[in-house]
């Protein structure tokens, strides 16, 4: 059994601090979604921690169940942003917007807040601003620091932030993208971005949307490491218990969905953006349980529609790979029970990942380079959320008749 210090079974909503939580979805013991596996640890006994989704009926957070500490999660982490050109382009982009929203100065503090390998930080940086980076990941820090990011490698906190506060000054910007899913105590964090925040500065956040994991049925969105799925209703309700006030959000199409939230201290002009998101989630149900009830048959489907396609290749003699040893690839593999008997291997461009082992299904992964060289018949594109830009990469595995697997949004074969 897992030691109790790693996981922590959730009593009352992480945001409202209710109690009416509502179980709807177990996807089932897994491991934590990038435990990769050394070749000589496979056969190590490895943690399963649950995967319980809830709802709060009262703020309408949905959340998970369990917290797995983050020390077991995010000491040594594996995943990079910076190898996509979509994620490239993409922090460029925000980069860009937050400076024009804030006509910044030159010199102007900027803090990212799971700045990973620096990537974000660095389109700032290009823009003359000074930044400064805050990563729990001690690999990720290390090579930042080397690289010319200055990172404090740690969890956010307020009491960082009071530290922060002191050794620097107060931040014009600061930036989380794919950080506030990740944290569970919510309070802490926000009243860490009061602390650090200018007056007339802006707190930039993303995160994976709800609307859109309903509706796409991203069910791999959900593992150990996001503990929260936000739409904006409980996300305001929760800025507001800390005085933070939500001036602007946009979707963006990273991650199969995400929001662009952008805060303030001050209470501003508010963009007609945000009633609009909000009478969207209303139209759609978001406080309603059935809603999620509905939304666990779904998965199941999926997970049906999936394993009778692979299985009917592979009775077929087929051979099929995987395409991205993602977080979220793992969460399928897992669920769908899809092990090596099914996918021979999967590529990936992370370095971090090649040569090593998926964790619980115990996959392989080898660099990308593997699959012109074999041209296998399918490939399951585990990382649908890049599948334009890994389609058009691999234009030539494609001329010669190799086909992709689409599980989500839909199944479908390209
Ligand atoms: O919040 C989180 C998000 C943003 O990223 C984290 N908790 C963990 C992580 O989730 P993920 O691993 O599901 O993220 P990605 O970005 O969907 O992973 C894509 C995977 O595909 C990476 O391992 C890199 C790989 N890849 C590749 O091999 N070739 C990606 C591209 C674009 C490629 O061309
Ligand atoms: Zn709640």
């Amino acid at each position: 059994m897992n030691n109790s210090k790693e996981v922590v079974k959730l009593e009352l909503c992480r945001a409202c601090g209710s109690g009416n939580l509502l179980l709807f979805l177990q996807l089932g013991p897994t491991p934590v979604p990038n435990g990769f596996l050394r070749a000589h640890h496979r056969h190590r006994a490895e943690k399963f921690y649950p995967l319980d989704v809830c709802f709060c009926k009262d703020c309408g957070l949905v959340q998970l169940a369990h917290v797995v500490s983050p020390k077991v999660m995010f000491k040594n982490y594996v995943y990079i942003p910076s190898t996509s050109e979509t994620m490239l382009t993409h922090f460029a982009a925000l980069a860009r917007q937050a400076i024009k929203k804030l006509n910044t100065e030159e010199g102007d503090l900027v803090l990212d807040i799971g700045s990973n390998d620096g990537t974000l930080l660095n389109s700032f940086k290009a823009q003359k601003m000074k930044i400064l980076g805050v990563d729990p990941a001690e690999n990720l820090a290390k090579k930042a620091n080397q690289d010319g990011v200055e990172t404090i490698c740690a969890l956010f906190t307020k009491e960082l932030a009071k530290e922060i506060r002191k050794k620097y000054r107060q931040a014009k910007i600061i930036t989380a993208t794919n950080v506030v899913a990740h944290v569970h105590d919510l309070d802490n964090f926000l009243e860490g971005i009061k602390i650090l925040l200018a007056d007339d500065g802006l707190f930039i956040s993303e995160f994976p949307y709800l609307i859109d994991l309903l509706e796409k049925v991203e069910f791999d969105t959900i593992y150990q490491e996001h503990l929260s799925y936000f739409s904006i209703y409980p996300f305001e309700k929760l800025l507001a218990k800390h005085a933070l006030v939500l001036i602007d959000v946009q979707r963006v199409p990273v991650h199969g969905g995400s929001v662009r939230v952008f805060v303030s201290k001050k209470p501003g002009r508010v963009s007609r953006r945000v009633k609009k998101i909000l009478q969207l989630e209303k139209k759609r149900e978001i406080l309603n349980p059935q809603t999620y009830l509905k939304f666990r048959k779904r998965v199941d489907r999926v997970r049906h529609e999936l394993v009778q396609l692979l299985w009917g290749l592979r009775l077929k003699n087929k051979k099929i790979v995987g395409y991205g040893a993602s977080a979220k690839g793992n969460i399928i593999l897992n669920y769908c029970r899809i092990g090596p008997e099914t996918l021979d291997y999967i590529v990936d461009s992370i370095p971090y990942k090649q040569g090593k082992y998926t964790p619980g299904m115990h996959i392989p992964i080898y660099p990308e380079a593997k699959l012109l060289e074999d041209q296998p018949d399918y490939t399951l594109l585990l990382a649908w959320n890049f599948a334009d830009e890994i389609i058009k990469k691999q234009t030539e595995y494609r001329k010669h008749g190799g086909k992709f697997i689409l599980a989500i949004p839909k199944l479908a074969i390209v």
